[in-house]
């Protein structure tokens, strides 16, 4: 008879019939010995099942013992020579410290020093060679590549292999940080900086799990439309434990898990600390995982233990071991690695005087031996298998290892080793001879040599052996698709370019549902096309799209839609065009930016559109705008409602006066708030041409309106300035002597200037141009660059900034008005013509519900303030009395002792 299970033990307090419990337990024993795990998961199974239905209420456990999943008789071996691999990422460790250290070690006149991290590769390294030794395929003509997301301060570790392959030079690793001279290596994934050679920015915790889940989605999606094969493709994402506390590395998982991505592996780095200290120092990181992402519904593999652990946990009959193993806290957990073997065996195995037997023939230095799952590469191999062959759900290895590992005193398992950068000569020694580094003391002595090892070498055939076996080296990125597309011409969109017939009024949003209908039509361009919806179709009457070129579901549509019988009825199919995430931006965001670098990672080009509440855009998913720009993501974001005064009922939240500033933001982004239906068209052609026929490493910002009127259409000839950035929409002609403004505005309240000219004619004698400035943000770039370029240039004949050259020939104050907070106005100010007056109006202040017009009188942006605005410019300038300007006042009521919106 087996002996008494430890479990048995644990529960006999409360237990009414001990000899009733001990035979079901004794049953289930004889179950697992002789006919396997596997049979006696089945038979609780059914158990469980049989307990359900009779009505008992159990409550749900997501957690499996704290042991590794895969029993060692069912790992699969590794075929590789894991003494060479050793061998191999020994030489990695020992490069990615030095490249730190030596950076850390320059003496810069300015004093600051460069940072970088060791101990996160340090702790990863094993699971990122049996990887790259046996997993990861780069792109071939059979095969698009596996997509690795490298958690981001590892990235040294990644330098140090490029440079074992030969693709990152020596000089290249002494100019690790020191990128401004050029061919320096950035700190972290950054496409942006290293084009070639990083694909995923990653550094931003949290938005690569989350991009990730996206991106294996849009595989799938790509593979369901036909667009490209990709089935043999993975997506692997390296996720620090600490990283997992961002609530955006676990609010996709269930979509994951919903869409069967089993492309998906992410790959949790549990070295049970952060930066400042434990992740969990008082539970288990690995078990909270274990159970969110079960409770998922995703494949979960612990690799918790090595191999030196197998015969302990073989004797371990009573359970007394995996009772320890189990109670032990992580910060416990740390201690113990930051100490040595002696100090396991009186912590750890001194909890139980039958564990301490087990180890009792065992030294000190065996114990220290017996070293977490992410450090023993057969086991990792043997995870890694399972997680590639896993069908029907998307895997998550949750493999615990030491940080630092392998930094002795310096870092292992201290609060500290996130930040050790500056290692001393006797822990670089150490490190050295831990690793087995040939390099002598002198050499040492001589600064901290990189090592590689003679091209002849094992070590290195058999580096580059198996890189060539999957295909090639890693990471790597391509920066243009090989494919070309011809855009239409602009013509082809003619419906949004004509004025709109008499009587007939329409919002810019429809213009660009016209102008994506028509796109979508284009036998080329049209499959291309990917709209992306979070539940405001219909508010931005897109509707129409779920019929014609349905909504993307892997699962196609299973039910009867309750609209069926209708023209426009909500259909989903698997090759459905349109990704509807549902009320989820950041998931919206996410699938755009796969979209929109589709170009790189699957060199298919697609055009992705992606519309949203202006409001929920910049302001909610700033940094995923921000790593698309890293990425250089090519695709549409549109605005929807945008304006602080035009989605009049919906109040603080929803009205936004401040996007197109945060776009600003971003150096590759391109926005523009167009007023009308040809503009809207023009720049939406103009983007498509720069993006998808230039291959030009923008994307583009545009905000819609939802306010109905009727649109003069386009003026041929003006479309180079419409991108630039301000056209003459309105001119006047102003008799000898009469005084002359010149309006400015964007978007809706480029109608209030419009009303402003009229009343400033019939009532006051002033003659107004109106301009029509769809960005202001263009014209701000254009004239910092000619700003720039004067600076450096002091001899040469000045550059005119665009807006400076526009208003030349008009003379008179100007006058700016938008729906946007003064600041977006303000930024041409400084290109004004020289000795011109430039007054903006704007909506700073939190919004409030009320009708348009109320909103534009509060925000002191209406016609009537837009005139006194105007009188004023001329008053100081002394073309008017002061007189007039408070006749205006007047005249309109405007209350002026209201209280600054700002502050309201
Ligand atoms: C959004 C964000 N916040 C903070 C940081 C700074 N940061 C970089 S690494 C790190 C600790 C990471 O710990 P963990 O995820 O456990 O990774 P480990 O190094 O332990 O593998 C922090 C706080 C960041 N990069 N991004
Ligand atoms: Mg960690």
């Amino acid at each position: 008879m087996s002996a008494m299970p430890q479990s048995f033990q644990g529960a006999a307090a409360n237990d009414t019939d001990a000899q009733e419990t001990r035979e079901w337990l004794e049953a289930l024993d004889a179950v697992i010995a002789n006919e396997g795990p596997e049979r006696a998961h089945f038979l609780l199974e059914q158990l469980i099942d049989e307990a359900r239905q009779a009505g008992i209420d159990r409550p749900f456990s997501a957690n499996t013992a704290y042991v590794n999943t895969i029993p060692t008789d069912q790992e699969e071996r590794c075929p590789g020579n894991l003494e060479i691999e050793e061998r191999l990422r020994a030489y990695m460790r020992w490069n990615a410290m030095a490249l730190v250290v030596k950076a850390n070690r320059l003496d810069p006149a300015d004093g600051g020093d460069l940072g970088g991290h060791i101990s996160s590769f340090a702790s990863v390294a094993t699971m990122f060679g049996a990887g790259f030794n046996h997993f990861w395929h780069a792109a071939t003509p059979d095969h698009g590549g596996d997509l690795l997301y490298i958690q981001g301060h590892s990235a040294p570790g990644i330098y140090a292999r490029a440079f074992m392959e030969g693709r990152i030079s020596e000089a290249q690793l002494l100019n690790f940080r020191q990128e401004v001279d050029g061919k320096g290596l950035s700190s972290y994934p950054h496409p942006k900086l290293m084009p070639n050679f990083w694909q995923f920015p990653t550094v931003s915790m949290g938005l690569g799990p989350l991009m990730a889940i996206y991106q294996a989605r849009f595989l799938k999606y790509l593979h369901a439309r036909g667009i490209a094969d990709t089935s043999k493709r993975k997506v692997w994402v390296f996720c620090g434990d600490g990283e997992m506390d961002e609530p955006e590395s676990l609010g996709a998982i269930g979509l994951a898990a919903r869409e069967k991505l089993d492309n998906l592996v992410f790959v949790v780095n549990c070295n049970l600390q952060r930066l400042d200290g434990p992740v969990r120092g008082n539970g288990k990181i690995v078990q909270e995982l274990e159970g969110e992402f079960r409770g998922s519904g995703w494949n979960v593999i612990k690799l918790l233990w090595g191999g030196y652990w197998d015969p302990l946990l073989a004797r371990d009959k009573e359970h007394v071991l995996r009772k320890i193993m189990m109670d032990t806290v992580d910060g416990d957990y740390q201690a113990m690695k930051a100490n040595d073997g002696a100090f396991v065996r009186k912590h750890f195995f001194g909890q139980h005087p039958k564990a301490l037997e087990m180890v009792a023939k065992m030294s000190d230095e065996d114990i220290w031996r017996l070293q977490r799952g992410g450090h023993d590469p057969q086991k990792v191999y043997a995870a890694y298998h399972r997680a590639a062959h896993h069908l029907g759900q998307p895997t998550v290895l949750l493999i615990k290892t030491v940080k630092g590992f392998g930094m002795g005193k310096a870092a292992e398992g201290k609060n500290t080793a996130h930040q050790a950068k500056k290692l001393t000569d006797d822990d670089i020694k150490g490190m050295r001879d831990r690793f087995n580094i040939p390099i002598s003391d002198e050499q040492l002595a001589q600064g901290i040599p990189f090592y590689k090892p003679a091209d002849d070498t094992v070590e290195m055939k058999y580096l580059h052996e198996r890189r060539e076996k999957l295909g090639g080296y890693l990471p790597q990125r391509r920066a243009k698709a090989d494919e070309q597309f011809t855009v239409p011409s602009l013509s082809t969109f003619k419906a949004v370019l004509d004025p709109t017939v008499e009587g007939r009024e329409i919002s810019t949003t429809q213009a660009y549902v016209r102008f994506l209908t028509q796109l979508l039509r284009d036998k080329a361009l049209g499959p291309r096309t990917v709209p992306i919806l979070v539940d405001e179709a219909r508010t931005f009457g897109m509707e129409g799209l779920f019929r014609q070129i349905g909504i993307y579901n892997p699962e196609g549509q299973k039910y009867t839609p309750v609209d069926k019988d209708q023209v426009m009825y909500y259909r989903e199919a698997k090759d459905g065009q349109i990704l509807q995430e549902g009320i989820n931006e950041a998931g919206g965001m996410s699938s755009w930016i796969a979209a929109a670098t589709s170009y790189s990672t699957n060199n298919r080009i697609m055009v992705p559109f992606f519309v949203y509440y202006s409001m929920f855009g910049f302001q909610r998913i700033g940094d995923l705008a921000w790593a698309a720009g890293d990425m250089q993501a090519r695709g549409f974001l549109l605005g929807g409602t945008s304006g602080r005064t035009t989605l009049n009922g919906e109040g603080l939240q929803h009205e936004d006066g401040h996007s197109h500033v945060l776009s600003g933001t971003i150096p590759n982004c391109v926005s523009y708030d167009p007023t009308f239906a040809h503009e809207v068209g023009v720049i939406l052609h103009h983007g498509l041409k720069r993006m998808v026929e230039k291959q030009d490493n923008v994307y583009y910002y545009i905000t819609l309106l939802n306010e109905n009127y009727a649109m003069p259409g386009l003026t041929a000839g003006t479309e180079d300035q419409i991108i630039k950035g301000m056209y003459l929409l309105q001119d006047a002609v102003a008799a000898a002597g009469q005084p002359q403004v010149n309006l400015l505005g964007s978007g809706t309240i480029l109608r209030e200037s419009m009303a402003a000219k009229l009343l400033l004619e019939a009532e006051w004698g002033v003659a107004a141009k109106v301009w029509s400035c769809p960005s202001f943000n263009e014209l701000a770039r254009d004239g910092q660059d000619a700003e720039r370029y004067n600076l450096l240039h002091p001899t040469d004949k000045p550059r005119v900034p665009f807006v400076a050259q526009q208003l030349a020939g008009h003379a008179g104050p100007v006058v700016c008005s938008t729906d946007y907070i003064k600041v977006f106005g303000e930024q041409i100010r400084a290109y004004m013509p020289k000795g011109r007056s430039y007054k903006v109006l704007g909506t700073d202040g939190f919004g409030r519900s009320d009708f348009r017009s109320k909103l534009r009188e509060h925000f002191e942006i209406n016609r009537h303030y837009i005139v006194v605005a105007a009188l004023k410019s001329l008053a100081d300038e002394g073309v008017l009395p002061a007189t007039k300007v408070a006749e205006a006042i007047k005249k309109y009521a405007l209350n002026t002792e209201k209280i600054n919106p700002l502050y309201a």
